[in-house]
């Protein structure tokens, strides 16, 4: 079962004294669904993840292979991830008849710290991370890793999204997790939590922009990838991508069209597709609310006008001078 999946209220019983003490010390807030999130290390978290954040930086080792993959929620998580099994796999799984997507999810294969494996303990049990490199996943801004990796070479990838597209993915999924329509009262009220970055993992800005500066120091560490280029050129992409994590593709791989089989593979289409993406989980969640339309530009079909400009303008403002665009 993926421990992300379940509701965020679950696990509150898993927050140990010391926590419930920080948490009265830090600045809090209700969100627009009645949640207690707050703020530590200038990032919003419910009180569970929380405790995965301190959990995984008391405890957490790093080893110089280790690969984390980085993402805002509702950013290509899910992508990214299926991704880079299916590069790292492809010199055990000459064919795809075997493959460990067809028997597991790509939220299970790459579990992510704070909200799987460090989510109960700062001492969990990595013995199922047997071979190398150890594959990981992270919705953390950068500079809540920081401590932890700082004197490790290990390699990050950060998967950025339009923010109005993640805005308008993660209203579909919040209301799917609910079991709700989307409706346009959350979508107004999550936009205002967008906006005033008072959002689960928000502001999204300083989250955005920890991984951004960190990629351009240094380009070895953090991969900046973007969702809208992964769609655009999903070939140049997956093959950056494969040269960053020290694994590119052959001539011979090339020729032999193997690129195009990992996408193929990979894609929305497929991934949906296949029943182990269907199954029913924790209180009869679909895993398939991972994915939906995976479309660029979407949010043009649900935000105003006048949305478009406010949000327009607090991006610009908020990255100014930084470089990064959206
Ligand atoms: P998470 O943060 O909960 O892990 P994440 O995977 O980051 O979710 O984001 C889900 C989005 O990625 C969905 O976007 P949408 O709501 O705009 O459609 C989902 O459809 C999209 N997605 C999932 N898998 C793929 C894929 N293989 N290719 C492209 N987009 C995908």
């Amino acid at each position: 079962m993926d421990l992300k999946e379940l509701p965020s209220n679950v696990g509150d019983d898993k927050i140990s004294e010391e926590t419930n003490i920080l948490i009265s010390s830090l600045p809090s807030h209700t969100d627009f669904q009645g949640k207690k999130l707050c703020n530590y290390q200038g990032c919003w978290y419910n009180y569970t993840t929380l405790q995965g954040v301190l959990n995984f930086q008391a405890g957490f080792k790093p080893q110089d292979t280790d690969i984390i993959l980085a993402s805002y929620p509702k950013s290509g998580t899910t992508w990214l991830k299926a991704l880079t099994v299916a590069l790292m796999e492809r010199s055990k799984n000459q064919s795809f008849d075997h493959h460990p997507l067809l028997s597991n999810g790509p939220h299970g294969l790459v579990p992510f710290l704070e909200l799987h494996v460090y989510r109960e303990s700062s001492s969990p049990n990595l013995a199922k991370f047997s071979s190398l490199p150890r594959l990981f996943s992270t919705h953390m801004p950068l500079h809540a890793m920081h401590e932890t990796l700082k004197d490790s070479p290990c390699k990050i990838v950060y998967l950025c999204r339009d923010v109005k597209d993640t805005l308008i993915s993660w209203w579909f999924f919040r209301s799917a997790i609910h079991k709700m329509e989307p409706t346009r009262s959350l979508l107004e009220a999550m936009f205002e939590a967008f906006c005033n970055g008072t959002i689960y993992y928000g502001p999204i800005w300083e989250y955005v922009l920890s991984y951004w500066r960190r990629s351009l120091e240094d380009p070895k560490q953090v991969l900046f990838m973007r969702y809208e280029e992964m769609k655009e050129e999903p070939r140049g992409q997956i093959k950056r991508l494969a040269e960053f994590l020290g694994c590119p593709f052959t001539k011979e791989e090339e020729d032999n069209g193997l690129v195009d089989e990992i996408l193929e593979f990979c894609s929305l289409r497929n991934l949906s597709g296949l029943e182990v993406n269907k199954i029913k989980i924790f209180n009869k969640m679909d895993r398939k609310i991972f994915f939906r339309k995976g479309e660029v530009g979407d949010w043009k079909n649900y935000l105003t006008p006048e949305m478009e400009n406010k949000l327009d303008m607090i991006i610009q403002e908020k990255l100014q001078g930084s470089g990064l665009k959206f």
